[in-house]
């Protein structure tokens, strides 16, 4: 469970551990909860309902029940729910306080909780796979929708007039110039003091003045420390106003894109990275902490210093862990080859909206973030979808303006000529994305040797590696883009675990490593490219029938470990390869 923010006059709650569960099936618990409940068994949360040995595969609405003696004297109070899947509906004694569609998100609901008392909260999570245009999850991504409640729950009383959040910018890392955004709910607006303290030293006052809600702090913080990866030096500021208070925890950095580059505190980055889904074999995505600290620990021993978070909004135990570990972070939200029906769908424009703005207010603290993304491989080659990808631009800069925007392209191709001759100059990348001139990083996902170019006539085409990466740092010294860096987000291949293959063919692990070496090579041969992630870091469950069908043993084996971290041969050339450059680049 992440630490920040932390208020310590609201009598925090924390709901982890056993729950009464109840399984509804497609019986009982959604509409209301107006059917007698018997038989309560339980559940562990976090947790996934649908992988237990008894339970696997099951699909509707299971209910998870909690008894609360609530002490708190002030009748306002806020769940914090850090991601559930794949929607749910939320009752206080029997009354319906709240509802979501939106899987994978960081989520509050505030509600009157009717004073001090013994309380009954009820969450009905439903995993069925929903159908229809406007869902922001469908069981055509490659990656498996679990049931449950995927992060920590709390319970926090709230006061009426409070301090949302202080969101902690960096304004100059030189002078270590902040910007202190305390952004207050019930607070007239008017002049207005605010005490605060670094590191847990002693309060001070600023005077200054509430304007629709905010009030703005500038200061210098002399003593702090420069974030970086190597030195992911972090720092606490406590905040006390209106009688409220609250422990926010940031680092002092500055990103920015300029002439081409990523900038991390005026100094180019080179990202070595790796893509990563929040999946385990029977844990889903309700990671423990241990477990991530672990992953991040194996990245680490990788030599990457870039996570791109695959497809949905990370857990903020994570990304407190990227902060504390020196990650440079793409957050993403919840998307995956999303069609024209669904983009020009109202509703599903709407929920997107309100996830990428959930998503950067849950987040926006956290140094380790550097990348906003949105929509995952979607159709942005079609005119039809500029105005979804317009409003995320702008929600997510509106929200905040100092971190680089980006989504994640998969309309860079070889084109149909070239699938017929396999002559590649004649035919070079055709690049057909409408929407980069919107974005602060073009990045795409090119499958070089894996899912295009597959020559059957050549056992290793990995030399179509190289060409196609030049193809694309060409197409990025275009006038129009040559300012925008530029990144190849995913490129890899699969490998079935443990097989090794005399030929190193195809889905062996021999042919993978060959394919992320020479990926990892090719972009560094390219002084336009910023970096790359490879896929993936460990393979995860997908579905097994539907659009993708020929996911093998129904995993994305793209990982270069398995779905246990079981390392596969990819794991120690990519980790050669990355050593490699960390000398040079
Ligand atoms: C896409 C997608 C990934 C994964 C990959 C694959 O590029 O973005 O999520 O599905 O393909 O392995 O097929």
């Amino acid at each position: 469970m992440s630490n920040f923010p932390y208020f310590p006059e609201r009598t925090p709650l924390n709901l982890d551990g056993l729950w009464d569960f109840f399984w509804g099936g497609d019986r009982v618990g959604w509409e209301s909860l107006e059917h007698p409940v018997e038989n309560w068994g339980v559940a562990a949360v976090p947790g996934v309902f649908d992988m237990g040995v008894r339970s696997a595969g099951r699909r509707g609405v299971g209910l998870y029940r909690r008894r609360i003696a609530w002490t708190a004297s002030g009748h306002l109070v806020r769940l914090r729910i850090g991601g559930l899947g794949l929607r749910a509906r939320i009752y206080w004694d029997g009354r319906r306080v709240g509802d979501t569609s939106l899987a994978y998100s960081g989520l509050s609901f505030d509600f009157e909780a009717g004073g001090a008392g013994t309380h009954e909260l009820v969450i009905a999570v439903d995993n069925r796979l929903p159908a229809g245009s406007s869902e922001i999850f469908h069981p055509d991504y490659d990656f498996y929708g679990h049931g449950g409640i995927y992060r920590s729950v709390s319970l926090q009383s709230l006061p009426e007039r409070r301090i949302e959040r202080v969101v902690v910018q960096t304004e100059e890392v030189a002078t270590r110039s902040l910007c202190l955004r305390v952004q207050t709910r019930g607070v007239e607006d008017g002049p207005a003091d605010v005490s605060l303290g670094f590191d847990g030293a002693s309060l001070q006052t600023f005077s200054g003045v509430v304007q629709e809600g905010d009030m703005l702090v500038r200061l210098k913080f002399p003593e702090g420390k420069v974030w970086s990866p190597d030195t992911p030096h972090l720092h606490t500021v406590e905040v006390a106003a209106f009688g409220d208070r609250l422990v926010e925890q940031f680092g002092i950095r500055k990103v920015e894109a300029r002439a081409g580059r990523i900038l991390l505190n005026g100094q180019p980055m080179f990202l070595r990275g790796m893509n990563r889904h929040e999946a385990h074999p029977q844990m889903g995505p309700a990671l423990p902490d241990s477990v991530m600290a672990d992953d991040l620990e194996l990245l680490k021993d990788l030599g990457c210093n870039f996570i791109r978070c695959a497809h949905y909004p990370a857990s903020q135990s994570f990304l407190e862990l990227c902060d504390r570990m020196g990650f440079l972070v793409w957050e993403e939200a919840l998307g995956w080859g999303d069609t024209e029906d669904r983009v020009c769908d109202p509703l599903f424009s709407e929920r997107q909206e309100e996830q990428v703005r959930l998503m950067v207010r849950n987040s926006i603290n956290h140094p380790s973030v550097i990348i906003w993304a949105f929509l995952n491989e979607g159709c942005s080659h079609l005119p039809a979808s500029r105005p979804l990808y317009e409003r995320l631009c702008s929600a997510i800069r509106e929200e905040d303006p100092t971190r680089l925007v980006t989504y994640a392209s998969n309309h860079a191709t070889p084109g149909e000529a070239y699938t017929i001759t396999r002559t590649r100059r004649d035919f070079p990348l055709e690049i057909e994305d409408r929407h980069f001139d919107l974005v602060d990083v073009i990045s795409v996902n090119l499958y070089p040797a894996w899912m295009t170019e597959i020559d059957w006539e050549t056992l290793h085409p990995l030399d179509k590696v190289a060409d196609r990466i030049r193809d694309f740092a060409e197409f990025c010294e275009r006038p129009e883009w040559k300012d925008k860096p530029a990144i190849l987000s995913e490129i890899g291949a699969a490998a079935l675990p443990g097989w090794h293959d005399r030929l190193e063919v195809a889905w062996s692990e021999d042919y993978q490593a060959r394919v992320d070496v020479a990926a990892i090579e090719a972009v560094a041969a390219q002084p336009r490219l910023s970096g790359l992630a490879i896929w993936q870091f460990c393979d995860c469950r997908s579905f097994s029938t539907g659009a993708v069908v020929r996911k093998a043993r129904g995993f994305n084996s793209g990982g270069i470990l398995d779905e246990y971290r079981k390392p596969k041969a990819a794991y120690a050339a990519v980790r050669q390869a990355f050593s490699a450059l960390r000398l040079c680049k």
